[in-house]
């Protein structure tokens, strides 16, 4: 159990009230959601770098790659598998990319785990 602040929530709590994309996944922010179940929500970003690019999040708020344990295997590889089911739906399967930005020094704005399918041009190598 974490600390309560002077809000009487708990600091996980109010990490998960504040948090950006668990407010899309609540449905309080606005997204053009692609795809939803139990556990995943995918939804277009809203600073498109691709012609196709959706944002694939779990529900449950984790804050990056770097926090994940063995206890979010399913949880992750569920994730993956709908990016790859979009990239189909999408028509992109003929060259897409996934990317995680880990961290503010890798590009991290969002501290809610997500992955980038980006598709529909071709990439360079290596990512800058
Ligand atoms: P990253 O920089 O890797 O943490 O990616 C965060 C992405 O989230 C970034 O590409 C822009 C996107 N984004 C930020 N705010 C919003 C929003 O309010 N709605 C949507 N749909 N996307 C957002």
């Amino acid at each position: 159990m974490d600390a309560t602040g002077t809000d009487g929530l708990s600091r996980t709590d109010a990490v998960e009230r504040d948090c950006l994309f668990c407010r899309i996944a609540r449905r309080e922010v606005h997204a053009d959601v692609l795809f939803e179940d139990d556990r995943v929500l995918a939804f277009r970003d809203i600073n498109p770098q691709a012609p196709v690019h959706v944002l694939v999040i779990p529900k449950r708020h984790i804050g990056s790659l770097a926090d994940l344990t063995g206890s979010d295997e399913d949880l992750m590889g569920h994730t993956f598998v709908v990016a790859s089911s979009l990239a189909s739906e999408l028509g992109v399967t003929d060259g897409f990319r996934v990317v995680g930005n880990c961290g503010e020094k890798a590009g991290q704005s969002v501290f809610h785990i997500h992955i980038h399918l980006l598709g529909g041009r071709r990439f360079g190598w290596p990512p800058g």
